[in-house]
């Protein structure tokens, strides 16, 4: 397992306050012949990270999908596995999640034993990571399958409570995610309970369409946000706003 840089990273950028762009890449739905052109447009971008990852993987692409990028890219590629078979030692580091808004122990603790082993034989960067849904309109993919409640998008105090209990579980980012293709984004009152209370990075993303949205995020108190949906439907996304 690999030292603590990407942690360093993120961690430095939150104490220099510079806010980090992380644009998410799904192997189900980026065909591997299109991902040199994809990840340029990323390159041409001021996105900072590239996640790998989605909540079910229909393909078996995975090592071959982190290698063009890596072929592709210096930016650092993190992969945001939906459950434990998807690792691939190619990337740099994976966000170790657990599902700490829901209550089902398979997504809270069971998948990570099986993991555990496997990523120990590997060179990625493990970052502990606390994970929490957040109701977003439609029921989300990552909601279906993991198959637990998202905290209400009208419940910021649970949200804190949630994160904090994070913090001291000793996970060390948090990530408030709507779900892939969220209807709505994360509220920016939550956002902004959930930045105030704790000191660990905060992790944004789901349904972020907009610059708006985008802003509103950062301005709320997210340290890094994440973008998948907006960008697949428009590689000239990121381009457009300036970002
Ligand atoms: C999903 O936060 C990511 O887990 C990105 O969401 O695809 O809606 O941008 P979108």
């Amino acid at each position: 397992m690999k030292e603590t840089s990407i942690l360093n990273y993120i961690q430095n950028a939150k104490k220099n306050k510079q806010k980090l762009l992380a644009i998410l890449l799904d192997p189900d739905k980026i065909l591997l012949k299109k991902l040199p052109e994809v990840v340029q447009k990323i390159n041409e971008s001021n996105a900072h990270l590239i996640f790998v990852g989605g909540s079910l993987l229909f393909k078996n692409v995975l090592d071959e999908f982190v290698q063009i990028i890596k072929n592709s890219t210096q930016l650092p590629i993190i992969l945001f596995p939906g459950n434990a078979i998807q690792i691939s030692n190619k990337a740099d580091g994976i966000l170790f999640l657990s599902l700490i808004s829901g209550r089902n122990p398979e997504f809270l603790i069971g998948n990570q034993v099986i993991a555990a082993p496997l990523l120990k034989q590997t060179t990625l960067e493990i970052l502990s990571t606390s994970y929490l849904l957040i109701e977003s309109g439609r029921e989300t993919t990552a909601s279906y399958i993991s198959n637990t409640k998202p905290i209400p998008r009208h419940k910021p105090e649970i949200a804190m409570a949630t994160a904090l209990a994070g913090e001291m579980l000793g996970h060390h980012l948090i990530y408030l995610d709507g779900g892939s293709g969220a209807q709505y984004a994360v509220p920016p009152e939550m956002i902004k309970m959930v930045a105030d209370n704790i000191n660990i990075p905060l992790i944004v993303g789901g349904g972020i369409k907009s610059e708006k949205q985008l802003n509103d995020a950062f301005e709320s108190g997210a340290d890094m946000a994440v973008i998948g949906t907006a960008f697949e439907n428009d590689i000239n996304f990121l381009k457009q706003y300036e970002l």
